[in-house]
């Protein structure tokens, strides 16, 4: 695929893909590569290290804070479908941490969890190694002390290409974050009831890791942007400037056919691939979140991530198919689920209340065998919204509150409004081993909002 992104420097990061080093580094490797079945794969190494920075959210004011390789997000990864990664991880941090890669049906031994893995500790080290399956717009995060970690600026994207990718004029990755500072601009303390409510929001709102940086586009021109919503609690309603847009993906990659919109709702961890341009020379445009009400203590109005300023004219080559792909649906809306997932609050002696999964915190599910198809009901008992992710598999939206979706497609995270129930279905394939689900609102999740069950074959 002809790749036009360093036009406009819409990659602050080039891509990372480099050949096998030499030496041990190479031994290392043929001696990985004889005893897996991806011999003969194209595999992408990559060093990654987590350690702390100094960084300028905002110009002029430097913020002690996390980063993946000296920079806030992480690298962005590039990659084809069947690509092997490899991530030779170091964990300089003062803290245990891991990674998990959100969206990726990796094995589940290679999902980054806890639950799979022990922390790397500081000082430690882990190699990352899966296949990449799937297209789409992925990314990583820590899943330790999350509501902490990644706050501090610990994320970055991950992009898989396919065969039939549309063709655009330009590619472009936008991660998007708010990051509470205190008055000398580092990162404000964590805690107290609104935050463990609510959820951490932060009032400086970042694109690629700047406050509201200016971005260029040139007249004329159709752009693909890849966003992700990489915030730790915030809901971003994304419009820009008021113009409609077109929906080409989602989690789990291209949807069945472009849908027109101005705007989208990208609860936490969403990403929404959508075509955006032809504009004017001259205009600018706000790249923002409308109000949206998720039922918090502290309210949100419009809010803007960045401007975008449009450029002299370039000819354009854009063409968006009608078709994107076929998705064949898992099961009709009408199927009846063999399981109720229920997020709900329990009161607590501890913190007033905790955010729990069946009236229990992390959940203990049943196990689910490999090829039986799942259709789970996950039911919102409380008055706000709460973006339910499952790890390492996609599933599809069968219903909100009984009515079909908009569009067919693969997700990874769903928003459920309060007092809403989700009709989800998905299939487990054979990747047996310990897998979860949970609120990607962190702090809820770290409360207790989250249920973990086996694949069995
Ligand atoms: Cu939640």
């Amino acid at each position: 695929m002809k790749s036009h992104h360093d036009h406009h420097g819409a990659h602050h990061h080039g891509p990372v893909a480099h050949e096998p080093g030499a030496g041990a580094d190479a031994a290392y490797r043929q001696a990985f590569e004889s005893a897996q079945p991806d011999a003969g794969r194209r595999v992408i190494p990559l060093d990654l290290e987590a350690r702390e920075l100094d960084w300028q959210f905002v110009p002029g004011t430097t913020t002690r804070a996390w980063g993946y390789n000296r920079q806030i997000p992480g690298p962005t990864i590039e990659a084809r479908v069947g690509d092997v990664l490899e991530i030779r991880f170091t964990n300089r941090l003062p803290q245990p941490t891991n990674i998990h890669w959100h969206g990726l049906r990796v094995p589940a031994a290679m999902d980054g969890t806890e639950m799979v893995q022990h922390s790397v500790a500081p000082g430690g080290a882990f190699v990352y190694r899966f296949r990449l399956p799937d297209a789409g717009t992925f990314w990583y995060h820590p899943h330790s002390n999350e509501p902490v970690q990644l706050e501090m600026g610990l994320y970055g994207a991950l992009i898989v290409r396919g065969a039939d990718e549309p063709q655009l004029d330009a590619e472009r990755v936008i991660v998007l974050d708010d990051v509470r500072l205190d008055q000398h601009g580092q990162i404000a303390p964590f805690g107290g009831i609104v935050e463990h409510h609510d959820g951490r929001e932060g009032d400086t709102r970042l694109a690629n890791g700047k406050a509201e940086p200016v971005l260029a586009i040139a007249a004329g021109q159709l752009e693909r942007w890849r966003v992700v919503n990489a915030s730790t609690a915030g809901y971003i309603r994304l419009s820009v400037g008021g113009k409609p847009f077109t929906i080409l993906g989602t989690d789990g990659g291209l949807i069945e056919a472009p849908v027109t919109a101005t705007e989208v709702l990208l609860a936490t961890a969403d990403r929404v691939d959508i075509a955006v341009g032809p504009f004017a020379e001259g205009e600018e445009l706000a790249i923002e979140a409308l109000q949206y009400l998720r039922r918090t203590i502290r309210k949100r109005r419009d809010e803007a991530f960045a401007t975008l300023r449009v450029g002299p004219a370039r000819p354009t080559a854009a063409r968006i198919p009608e078709r994107l792909r076929t998705i064949a649906p898992l099961a009709p809306a009408t199927a009846t689920p063999n399981r109720i997932v229920k997020l709900g609050i329990k009161l607590s002696l501890r913190r007033m209340v905790d955010f729990v999964i069946n009236r229990e915190r992390h959940h203990r599910d049943k196990p689910v065998k490999a090829g039986e198809l799942q259709v789970w009901d996950v039911v919102n008992t409380t008055l706000m919204d709460h973006p339910f992710h499952l790890h390492g598999f996609f599933f599809q939206v069968l219903s909100v509150n009984g009515e079909p979706p908009a569009w067919r497609s693969w997700e990874d995270v769903i928003n459920v409004p309060p007092r809403a129930t989700v009709r989800i279905a998905w299939l487990p394939d054979d990747r047996p081993g310990s897998w979860m689900y949970h609120c990607h609102i962190l702090e809820h999740h770290a409360s207790g909002m989250m249920g973990h069950f086996d694949v069995v074959s």
